[in-house]
């Protein structure tokens, strides 16, 4: 009689293992290396590594749920190896601890080749690693027949089922425990932004109030989220600084105090991700409060032949924006405020920059700490790296909100969206029905070129199925091209086209 562990109940201790390492290291992280949770840290090195394509892949089949569509799949993806580790345990011991160990390790190069790493950040990962060889050990071998101490089926499954509960409520605690750190919501909270010098205005009429069209500006909840970042990094003001260096006369550094002491202004701009699609949602519309970039740079005094800042991130993001679109009159900033109140965790708290008209990845750097003034030809930034375009330019869009539903009344039917070019402004919106002639859109009021435009227009639909598009035209007179391009390497372009079923 075979004497082994029975292979099923082998690749189930495995996979307890997993889940017990898994939970003593994120457990070890939230106590010693907030930054360096295994999970956390497997994930932010995925997420460096992933090439242009995967972005782009990830990003249309789970949006902006992209991150924990990526927790799942590491989840599942550790329980699997786990359980790979306690087949190996049994054919070949001790190789299947020892790939529990492997696994720790790999924790441990992801955490400790992080940006600004924890000073104990090998310790979640060596602990996890630990437990989960020791685990895959100890649970083969008590339930070898041979054994003198060989466990009974009842035992094993209760001393296994325990460590893997233990596990699963070690990780879900700690993942609690972090999203519950009151400590830094409270610092956020007990914020009071200073008055801004200059408000801005929304006219009265940039507002169609329509059902089902995005409202001009976008509430804090609804806006878009897109960044590399797995765990929200958690800046202090107090400990913020902005350093501003390179191809420049001086340096300047520039505290938290500093900033919200020097005259800020509020402005409404259009923040777009290159990675949307035509008729996509990774598009939002801010009153930002904050402060002109050029002033800085003109404080430091950039030195001929730049023509580049590369932005610097906690966390280590880059952005290269184009220095002209810094200098130039456009109102480039560093912003502290959203809509009305501090910056949201999300969206760069406490300090990101916002630049009308480019992409984000090449200007909208969140929890900013560093500007390098430097050149195209002597550095690169995150997503140059990965094959996006160096230069960024947002691209004329328009988009239909309305009607929502594919199955509509036949009739007048209103047909409204947005469109946007923000630095340029948009002239006009024309809507095509079944391919006919293109009709004049009403334009909301433009609250400035920095900002999406609504418009609306009422169409006769016969029952029957209907095809819908649009298009716009730029302030600077370009029609919006009905090519289609998809989002790498600088942008989507073509109509949005929807298709309806009046009945
Ligand atoms: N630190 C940091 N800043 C970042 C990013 C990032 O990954 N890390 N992503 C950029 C991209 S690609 C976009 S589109 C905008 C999105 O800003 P939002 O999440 O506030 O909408 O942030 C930019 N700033
Ligand atoms: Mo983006």
């Amino acid at each position: 009689m075979d004497q082994r562990i029975g292979s099923a109940a082998a690749a189930w201790a495995g996979a307890a293992s997993a889940i017990a390492g898994a939970g003593a290291g994120e457990l070890a992280a939230l106590l010693v290396a907030p930054q360096s949770s295994p999970v956390a840290a497997i994930g932010a090195a995925l997420i460096d590594l992933a090439p242009a394509w995967a972005k782009d892949l990830v990003i249309s089949l789970f949006g902006t749920a992209d991150k924990l569509a990526l927790l799942v799949l590491i989840g599942v993806a550790l329980i699997a190896l786990g359980a790979g580790a306690g087949l190996l345990q049994r054919a070949r011991p001790p190789w299947g601890a020892a790939l529990a160990g492997l696994l720790g390790a790999i924790g441990i190069l992801a955490a400790a080749t992080r940006e600004n790493p924890d000073p104990l950040a090998a310790v979640p990962s060596l602990l996890g690693g630990a437990v989960g060889a020791a685990c895959v050990f100890g649970f083969v071998r008590l339930r070898t027949r041979e054994q003198p101490r060989a466990l009974s089926r009842r035992g094993f499954l209760i001393v296994s089922v325990s460590a893997a509960a233990l596990g699963a409520a070690a990780a879900v605690a700690s993942t609690v425990g972090r999203a519950a750190d009151r400590s830094f919501q409270a610092i956020r909270q007990g914020l009071r932004l200073p008055a801004a010098r200059a408000a801005a205005e929304v006219p009265e009429g940039a507002e169609l109030g329509i059902a089902g069209l995005d409202p001009v500006i976008t509430p804090n909840r609804d806006f878009y989220r897109i960044d590399t970042a797995l765990i929200v990094p958690q800046v202090d003001p107090a400990e913020w600084e902005l350093r501003i260096h390179g191809l420049v006369e001086q340096e300047v550094t520039l505290t938290w105090e500093e900033l919200l002491a020097l005259p800020l202004e509020e402005s409404v701009t259009t923040l777009a991700c290159v990675s949307n699609t035509v008729g996509g949602e990774l598009v939002g519309t801010a009153v930002w409060l904050g402060y002109p970039i050029r002033h800085l740079l003109a404080r430091a005094g950039v030195r001929p032949g730049a023509d580049m800042v590369l932005s610097r991130s906690r966390g280590g993001f880059t952005a290269g924006t184009p220095l002209e679109a810094l200098t130039d009159e456009r109102n480039a900033i560093l912003a502290v405020g959203m809509n009305g109140e501090p910056l949201p965790p999300e969206h760069g708290f406490p300090v990101r920059m916002v630049v009308p008209g480019l992409y984000g990845y090449v200007s909208a750097t969140k929890w900013v700490i560093s500007l390098e003034v430097t050149r195209f030809d002597r550095a690169t930034a995150y997503w140059t790296d990965r094959g996006w375009s160096a230069r960024g330019p947002i691209k004329l869009q328009s988009r239909i909100d309305v009607p929502r539903q594919p199955r509509i009344r036949s009739g007048t039917t209103v047909v409204a969206g947005v469109a946007w070019q923000p630095n340029v402004g948009v002239e006009s919106v024309e809507v095509r029905v079944d391919g006919g002639p293109w009709q004049q859109a009403e334009l909301a009021s433009a609250i400035s070129d920095d900002t999406w435009v609504q418009w609306t227009l009422p169409v006769e639909l016969p029952p029957g199925d209907h095809e819908l598009s649009c298009r716009a035209r730029s302030a600077s007179g370009e029609l919006q091209t009905g090519d289609t391009a998809p989002p790498a390497p600088d942008g989507a372009t073509g109509w949005h086209t929807i298709r309806v079923t009046a009945a």
